[in-house]
């Protein structure tokens, strides 16, 4: 699948703006309000979640569906010449989408886009679009959703709640509705359905680079197996590089501008099959472990940067393009080089714009919650139950494989990308961890066409190489670890010696090994002479030390902080108005340690790092 583009061939029509919307009351199905317009409808933004845009907890924790709808019309001439689709690019997390009372496509899965022919379905004049939501999660969904809140253990833990809701096994909140853009976007009746692109760079650190640029294009449609292929390559001037003929064609570059982290380039390769023309941007690196080392274009990288969220007020987690330009500005300014699309993956504008902008990228599946260790968390109502139980566990295995298959087969060509994250925290230290989590780096692997590194980003009690799977399976060890947050904080003396220890155990292993997360709250405004939790002289102070160990460790490739921004979780007693590990607050204004990381990142180059 491509991303929607203008071109001389395709006519893409955003469905952006305010669409009826009613949350079902139990009857939406039933009453088959997909049929007629919705009664006592209200008006809704799209893209956006739903939850923080109208008052009320009935909005905000609403459980179960919701509709949107409005109508659409396609020119008769359109419909007749022309394949019409209709593109959602994420509908969190279940969605159900009826034309004209037909049910047209279903999809599982919050993050990643899915299309559906409209063609054989459309009419003269108005057409009825209804797309029902539902944002239930559970043991069979990615993320995954249990029968309590993650942290609603110790006091009050025993308490059921009266009504349905959703429990996360996660730390972020469940945001859900139509969050992306929805689009009409039309192709010749033969289309191009994919491409592909990879590079052999002969020697990325050679005064003159060159490169073998291959384009693999998938046809589909009427006449898929006659249509004739051009791909032309053009320079960022628009000079045209290089042509060739075919749907698998090998192109010799020279002098090849490669994409750099910070100092992006990206060529504009132009495929035509029949009819149909395609542009997409491509940018040209190398990514390598060897070692202990992080390689792109042949020089050691070191990840200076964050986990982020996609979470903005009232937006919820809706794209918000004007928040993710902002982002990128507060990346430069700080000096930071990366970021990882944590907890699931992020909008394809915001894939674009790091690659356009030479942000590093670490991309990541929507599995977070393969864990049933967390506090109550999964568990049946406090039983201890095995995560990858046959019985009783997570029934996420499928769908895991397919969240893998599309999030490659959608961001497989950005040069940003340079490794595929496949779970957050999940069980890695439990029977059943190996035989769960093997077969899904496999996959990962045969089906990148890159070939990039494979992670998991492994949580703190999943100990050290002996009993982390990840050991076994990462060609970089990812950390989540909060050595004087969660474990041992307020202290950081002892912490620091635990962390010192836990480095030198991974050292033995011979990969390379990043922090993916380390952070601790900050209520913005809070200070104090001693440094206590919470306040923002703690939060340096806690950075200083983390930062202190790494630096003695030549293996450690990087540094992920935890969190960019502040964001909204679910309510529990240590989530004060959401997770405030942000360094920067949710609207986006800096602590104390965004001020020193700007002063740290700027001297640690993003290059030559460690030796
Ligand atoms: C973690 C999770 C992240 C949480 C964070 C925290 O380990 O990966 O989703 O938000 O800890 O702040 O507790």
């Amino acid at each position: 699948m491509v991303y929607p583009v203008l071109t001389q061939s395709r006519f893409v029509s955003d469905l952006s703006g305010i669409w009826d919307f009613r949350l079902d009351n139990g009857n939406g199905f039933a009453e088959k309000w997909y049929e007629k317009p919705l009664a006592d409808a209200m008006t809704m933004p799209v893209p956006s979640s739903y939850n923080d845009i109208k008052e009320g907890i009935s909005f905000r924790d609403h459980y179960g569906w919701v509709f949107y709808q409005r109508n659409i019309s396609v020119p008769a001439y359109i419909r007749e010449s022309q394949r019409v689709v209709l593109r959602c690019d994420a509908v969190t997390h279940h969605a159900k989408v009826y034309l004209n009372g037909a049910m047209i496509c279903e999809h599982f899965g919050g993050f990643l886009p899915f299309e559906a022919e409209l063609n054989a379905y459309l009419k003269d004049g108005d057409n009825l679009l209804t797309i029902a939501v539902d944002n239930v999660i559970d043991y069979t969904t990615l993320p995954v959703g249990g029968e309590k809140g993650m942290m609603s253990g110790g006091i009050g833990g025993g308490y059921t709640p009266k009504k349905k809701q959703n429990n996360p096994n996660f730390d972020f909140f469940n945001y859900c509705g139509i969050t992306r853009p929805v689009r009409i976007v039309t192709t010749p009746k033969t289309y191009i359905d994919d491409i592909a692109v990879t590079a052999d760079v002969a020697d990325p650190l050679a005064e003159h680079v060159s490169a073998v640029l291959h384009v693999a294009v998938k046809a589909a449609g009427e006449h898929a197996d006659d249509a004739e292929c051009l791909v032309e390559v053009f320079d960022r001037a628009g000079n045209k590089i290089t042509e060739g003929k075919g749907r698998d064609v090998s192109l010799d570059m020279h002098d090849v501008c490669l994409w750099q982290p910070l100092h992006a380039y990206l060529y504009q390769i132009k495929v035509t099959l029949g009819e149909d023309v395609y542009e997409l941007p491509y940018g040209i690196r190398t990514v390598k472990v060897e070692g202990c080392r992080f390689l792109i274009n042949g020089r050691p990288f070191y990840f200076k940067g964050y986990g982020k969220h996609e979470d903005t007020f009232p937006n919820g987690r809706g794209l918000n393009q004007a928040m993710n330009v902002k982002d990128i500005s507060l990346i430069k300014w700080q000096g930071a080089n990366s970021f990882r699309c944590s907890h699931y993956p992020y909008s394809e504008e915001m894939m674009r714009l790091a690659d356009e902008e030479g942000i590093v990228v670490i991309d990541e599946t929507t599995a977070v919650g393969v864990n049933f260790e967390f506090g109550g968390g999964a568990n049946f109502n406090g039983q201890k139950v095995r995560t990858f139980d046959p019985e009783h566990g997570v029934k996420t295995f499928e769908h895991h494989k397919d969240v893998i298959r599309d999030l490659i087969d959608r961001d497989k060509n950005y040069a940003c990308v340079v490794m595929w994250n496949i779970a957050n925290e999940p069980d890695s230290y439990k029977e059943g961890a190996y035989e769960y989590f093997a077969p899904l780096y496999a996959l990962a692997r045969e089906l990148d066409p890159q070939k990039r590194p494979c992670t998991l980003t492994s949580v703190q009690s999943a100990g050290g190489p002996d009993t982390d799977v990840s050991a076994k399976l990462s060609d970089v060890i990812c950390l989540n670890r909060y050595y004087g947050w969660y474990v041992g904080g307020p202290d950081l003396e002892g912490p620091e010696e635990l962390l010192r220890n836990e480095l030198k155990a991974w050292e033995k292993l011979g990969k390379p090994l990043m922090f993916t997360e380390y952070g601790a709250d900050t209520v913005m405004g809070m200070h104090d002479t001693t440094p206590v939790m919470y306040t923002e002289e703690y939060q340096v102070d806690y950075y200083r030390m983390n930062n202190k160990v790494f630096d003695e460790f030549g293996f450690v490739v990087g540094e992920h902080v935890w969190n960019f921004a502040d964001f909204a979780t679910s309510q529990s007693l240590l989530r004060v108005q959401g997770n405030k590990k942000g360094l920067f607050t949710r609207d986006r204004k800096p602590k104390l340690a965004a001020h020193y990381f700007r002063e740290r990142w700027h001297q640690v180059p993003d290059f030559d790092y460690k030796k």
